[in-house]
């Protein structure tokens, strides 16, 4: 069949060492989606000798195809990206530019494996524009059931992907460890942040956790380190760096700039256009630690701080309707800004500061997600 074709062709240009033509942004993103295909190929076509009857093969392609693709793709990007400002003075080669876009897809694939889970866990609607995994129909039912608990296993099952491409791609690579450490570990710091993103509101109307520090180590474990850190740090690998200072400079410019972008997602949860954003925001229905409630503690009246535990957390939109009233009152639009801008100057001094390797790496990723809308 055709992508078994393109298979073999990718395949043998990945063993081929012959420069890779110099690209626009846009051939990139191309070159990027194509390979998707051909990954899910990877996965699927194991499976009939696994004697995997043919409805489920077929609900694990579906199940890819709606969760791993159709993101913004940034984080998968990343991995290429900044393998080329890592190797500096020569052009990739094919190989490198195929591996790097491979690991990138396996970010991708961990996202989609905490997105399922997550949508579950925030019993959230939407996601990239349609129902959330969970909440979309059988495949196979005609009942008129939905996926329902069975994407807890499918999440399992995006998870698994990850290492079966790793291996089919890196295994005889010197870091092939180093990758899966890096997998295993940062999938773990997640967990670790999700949990933590869970917890700490275990009493609607108790708001004495709701503090940035508390926050800040939300969001740290629960989003930068795998959307910022190792998209980077994979890239640092399939460069050849193994100075333990370059990781460290790495975390130290990547969890802050982690912490900017989840203070954004947190602000389009509430103020974002759904239709932009793909998603409905919960975070006030589910009483969550987010930035907007800490800052309306820190700058509201004792009077609107009490009005906000009455409502806090309450899954009713009268409710959602009398906390966002609040925010506006306190100017959370402003205060908002104002943030945005100042931790904006602060990463972009503290890359300026940056020795020991190029700073484009992290200029590139800060221009993409500076003031988004999406
Ligand atoms: C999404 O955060 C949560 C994660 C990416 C981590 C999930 C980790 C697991 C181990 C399941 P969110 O709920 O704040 O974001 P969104 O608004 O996109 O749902
Ligand atoms: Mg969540
Ligand atoms: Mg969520």
């Amino acid at each position: 069949n055709r992508i078994s074709v393109i298979s073999e062709h990718l395949n043998g240009i990945a063993m081929n060492d012959t420069a890779a033509p110099v690209k626009t942004q846009k051939e990139e993103l191309a070159d990027f989606v194509e390979i998707f295909p051909i990954l899910t190929n990877e996965i699927l076509k194991e499976l009939p000798s696994m004697d995997i009857p043919q409805k489920n093969i077929e609900w694990i392609e579906k199940m890819i195809n709606i969760n791993v693709a159709g993101g913004k793709m940034n984080r998968g990007l990343t991995v290429l990206t900044s393998l080329q400002y890592l190797i500096e003075g020569r052009p990739l080669s094919r190989a490198e530019v195929f591996k790097a876009n491979v690991l990138g897809w396996c970010v991708e694939w961990l996202q989609a494996y905490f997105l399922v889970a997550d949508d579950i866990m925030d019993q959230s609607i939407t996601r990239r524009g349609q129902p959330c995994w969970y909440r979309q129909k059988n495949p196979i039912s005609n009942s008129g059931s939905t996926v329902g608990s069975i994407a807890i296993n499918d999440a399992f099952i995006l998870e698994s992907c990850i290492y079966i491409l790793i291996k089919k791609y890196f295994r005889n690579d010197s870091y092939y460890a180093d990758i899966l450490d890096f997998f295993h570990e940062v999938s773990y710091q997640t967990q670790l942040g999700q949990l933590l993103d869970l917890t700490t509101q275990p009493n609607r109307g108790d708001f004495s956790q709701f503090t940035l520090d508390t926050y800040r180590r939300i969001v740290k474990y629960k989003t930068a380190y795998y959307s910022f850190y190792l998209p980077v740090a994979l890239a640092m690998l399939m460069a050849g760096i193994n100075s333990t200072p370059a990781f460290t400079t790495a975390l130290d410019i990547l969890l802050p700039m982690g912490e900017y972008f989840q203070i954004q997602d947190d602000y389009l949860d509430c103020f974002g256009n759904p239709a932009t954003i793909g998603k409905i925001g919960r975070d006030i229905e589910e009483n969550k630690c987010c930035w907007l409630i800490c800052q309306a503690i820190l700058n509201g009246t004792p009077v609107q701080i009490d009005t906000l535990k009455k409502h806090y957390g309450v899954d009713n939109p009268k409710d959602v309707e009398i906390v966002k009233k609040i925010y506006n009152e306190i100017d959370i639009r402003g205060i908002f800004k104002k943030y945005e801008d100042e931790s904006h100057a602060i990463l972009v001094n503290k890359i300026k500061s940056v020795k020991i390797m190029p700073q484009e790496v992290f200029f590139k990723l800060l221009e993409k997600i500076y003031k988004r809308k999406l």
